[in-house]
């Protein structure tokens, strides 16, 4: 039975509840779902229902393609200034002697380790340090891009973002120009939680607000930088606040088409304020992938962060919707290391990545960060030498 045919089956299912017959119907013929049947799928729907609905949604997208990428992180410190309660990373008003904070000459190290090696991208986040502004990262990154003009600087969420401009006294517009012309071509997802102001009170009061967070996205895209949005969701969110979460975000992507992935993140308990609250289940995050691949529907790509639910369940999400793992990683983020995540040093060769994606019947494709294709590896022979990174 092909996709198409096991929608069909099911909106010929004469015991569906009318409301998610609609829903069917309307992914079927390629319209978009409202807020309430965003709400309903997630109060009321089966995983195998909004699996293959998802599924329909991801195959017409992309095929079979899954998409990765060769990556490292920089995590220049772990010292912040705020204090979200989610978060098991930050050492600033507890734990201050845990805290690293690499120099210059550190950085520029991580970066030099990578050559001759085909990595693409950095992805640089971490806390937002008091000393560390906007014109010492500016010239960071420059100073990375001379190392390596060839590698795509993925830098900085909203919250870093936010702070940096504010204690620059510049607009966010000034801000991303600057670092846009040092050499900083996009930004990461983070940042975003729950957009709810209710939730957002409770879980990080200090931070950014939502309305920033999608403002800074919003400049960057004007200005021609790509980024993500994330949701951390899993702890004291109810369904509606998650559809609102990204409901906000398909309204800014039908204005600025600027945003490249949408990726959930499942909210880890180990470590942080929040320890006593236990975690979505597997049928739950996936049951969340599929929802999230149903109501974005003008967000190309859903990504899987495999670090944060590990290697089985980010082969098993490539069912429910999600058409992007993330990259080799090379044990370079400890954000979800510290978090309790099952995968305690997150790296992946190239060749691990393509055996994953190839287990579940898909074709593994290495993108580039804006998702131009490197390489197709369906029938790819690895030698010695080039799946070792
Ligand atoms: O904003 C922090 C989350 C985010 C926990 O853009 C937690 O490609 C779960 O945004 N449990 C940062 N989540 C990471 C991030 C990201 C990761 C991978 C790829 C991209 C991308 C972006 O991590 C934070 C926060 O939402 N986080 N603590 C925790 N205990
Ligand atoms: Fe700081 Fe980010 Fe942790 Fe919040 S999530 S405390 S902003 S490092």
């Amino acid at each position: 039975m092909n996709m198409s045919t096991s929608i069909a089956s099911i909106i010929a299912d004469t015991s569906l509840p009318k409301g998610l017959k609609n829903i069917a119907e309307k992914i079927y013929s390629h319209e978009r779902i409202t807020f309430d049947e965003g709400v309903l799928l997630y109060e009321t729907a089966e995983l195998g229902f909004v699996g293959t609905l998802a599924n329909y949604i991801r195959e017409k997208k992309h095929g079979d393609n899954v998409y990765f990428n060769r990556n490292f992180h920089i995590e220049p410190t772990n010292i912040c200034v705020f204090d979200c309660k989610f978060c098991s990373y930050s050492r600033l008003t507890k734990h201050k002697a845990e805290g690293w904070e690499l120099s210059e000459e550190e950085i520029l190290q991580l970066v030099r380790n990578y050559d001759g090696k085909p990595v693409t991208e950095v992805h640089i986040v971490g806390g937002v340090h008091p000393k560390m502004g906007l014109m010492y990262f500016a010239e960071l990154i420059k100073k990375i891009k001379t190392i390596r003009p060839d590698i795509h600087v993925k830098a900085f969420t909203a919250v870093e973002l936010e702070y940096m401009c504010r204690k620059a006294k510049v607009s966010y517009e000034e801000g991303l120009r600057i670092l846009k012309d040092h050499g900083q071509d996009s930004l990461p997802g983070g940042g975003a939680e729950i957009f709810n102001e209710e939730i957002r009170k409770q879980i990080c009061d200090d931070k950014c607000t939502a309305t920033e967070w999608l403002l800074m996205h919003e400049t960057a895209h004007k200005l021609g930088m790509p980024s993500n949005a994330t949701m951390l969701y899993g702890h004291i969110e109810k369904f509606e606040h998650r559809i609102d979460h990204m409901n906000r975000l398909r309204i800014l992507q039908d204005k600025t088409k600027g945003f490249n992935t949408f990726i959930p993140l499942k909210f880890r308990n180990q470590g942080n304020q929040m320890s006593h609250i236990n975690e979505s289940t597997v049928i739950e995050d996936l049951r969340n992938y599929a929802i999230a691949r149903i109501y974005m529907d003008n967000f190309a790509h859903l990504k899987a962060y495999w670090p944060m639910i590990g290697r089985t369940t980010a082969q098993l999400s490539l069912s429910f919707g999600v058409d992007d793992i993330d990259g080799t990683i090379d044990d370079s983020t400890k954000i979800y290391t510290m978090a309790g995540s099952e995968e305690q040093s997150p790296k992946l060769t190239t060749q691990q990545l393509v055996e994953m994606i190839k287990q579940v019947n898909r074709k593994p494709i290495e993108r580039d960060t804006l998702y131009n294709v490197i390489t197709d590896y369906s029938n790819y022979n690895f030698t010695n030498e080039d799946g070792r990174d």
